[in-house]
């Protein structure tokens, strides 16, 4: 038996690697119905793969198992990723208890002060920020030096520079798409997540783009929790909303500019549209 990585999922087949090999391989049948996906550990005997380790995290959207970081790539144009499409990104991976990395690219299209005014409220809440351009190759360097050892997967809107940005860090010849210049968008180049290796012990997923994005399934009085900059605030009352309640912390904190105003109202936003739903799917 050998232990090996799943490197990209092909319907009922899975490319994987042992150790230097690779192989394409199919899971033995009780393992069909559960699906495998990009990331998972397996163990493979002959042409089979005979067992999925547990997984440690399992992330949906894109679709990785065993991810160490999550890399939420933004751009303020070509594509603008909206704030709130970075806080749902940002929410999704606090829900997975999984380390973000903010990566603002295409840095070579604005100014410094637009720079600056996007990812202010990020590093404020305490989350890494790196800005990269793949154009000028500016902050690729730290960016590596940034990845964690195990699993680092590329998320983010179509057309945002992902499978870009695995290209400059380890040279794979990834299909890179072009900009639909009357939508601003990508094109959804990239078709399935995949694993490349950066260096020996860390990998990268390439992932494809999404088009919109979920808040995780969460009960609106949990969504706090997901912003650091709130919790640490540490409004006294344990069950606050921070919506409208008399002495909230929260609420002082953002009246008197120590909390970014626009996080805190895209997160009144967010606990609508959580209140809004049916409540399974919280
Ligand atoms: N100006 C500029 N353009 C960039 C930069 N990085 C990527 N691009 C361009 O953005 C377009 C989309 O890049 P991709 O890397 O294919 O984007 P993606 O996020 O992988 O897109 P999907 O696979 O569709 O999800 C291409 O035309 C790239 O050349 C950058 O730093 N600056
Ligand atoms: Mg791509
Ligand atoms: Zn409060």
């Amino acid at each position: 038996m050998k232990s090996g990585v799943v490197l990209r999922v092909y319907g009922d087949r899975a490319l994987v690697r042992c150790g230097q090999e690779l192989a394409e391989l199919r899971p033995k049948g009780s393992l069909r119905k559960e699906g495998l996906l990009a990331g998972d550990a397996v163990e493979v005997l002959g042409e089979h793969i005979v067992t999925v380790r547990p997984r440690e995290n399992e992330l949906g959207r894109p679709p990785v198992a065993n991810a160490s970081i999550l890399l939420a790539i933004a751009a303020v144009r070509e594509p603008a990723v909206s704030q709130g499409d970075l806080d749902r990104m940002l929410l999704q991976s606090e829900a997975q208890q999984l380390a973000p990395l903010v990566v603002l690219n295409k840095c070579d299209l604005s100014t410094e002060d637009e720079l600056a005014a996007y990812s202010r409220p990020y590093a404020a809440a305490g989350y890494p920020v790196v800005r990269v351009s793949t154009r000028s190759g500016d902050g690729i360097e730290e960016l590596r030096h940034a990845l964690p050892e195990g699993i680092a997967v590329l998320a983010g809107p179509s057309g945002v520079g992902k499978s870009s940005i695995l290209r400059a860090l380890t040279g794979e010849d990834v299909e890179i798409g072009r900009m639909t210049h009357k939508l601003q968008r990508g094109r959804h180049t990239t078709r399935a997540a995949t694993l490349y290796e950066v260096s020996p012990g860390r990998m990268i997923a390439d992932t494809p783009g999404f088009s919109d994005l979920d808040l995780p399934g969460v009960a609106p009085e949990r969504l706090a929790q997901f912003y650091p900059e709130m919790e640490d605030l540490g409004c006294r009352f344990a069950d606050c909303w921070h919506r409208a309640e008399p002495d909230c912390a929260v609420i002082r904190a953002v009246a008197e500019g120590r909390l970014d105003v626009g996080r805190y109202r895209r997160y009144l936003e967010f606990l609508t549209e959580l209140e809004g739903r049916p409540r399974r799917w919280r």
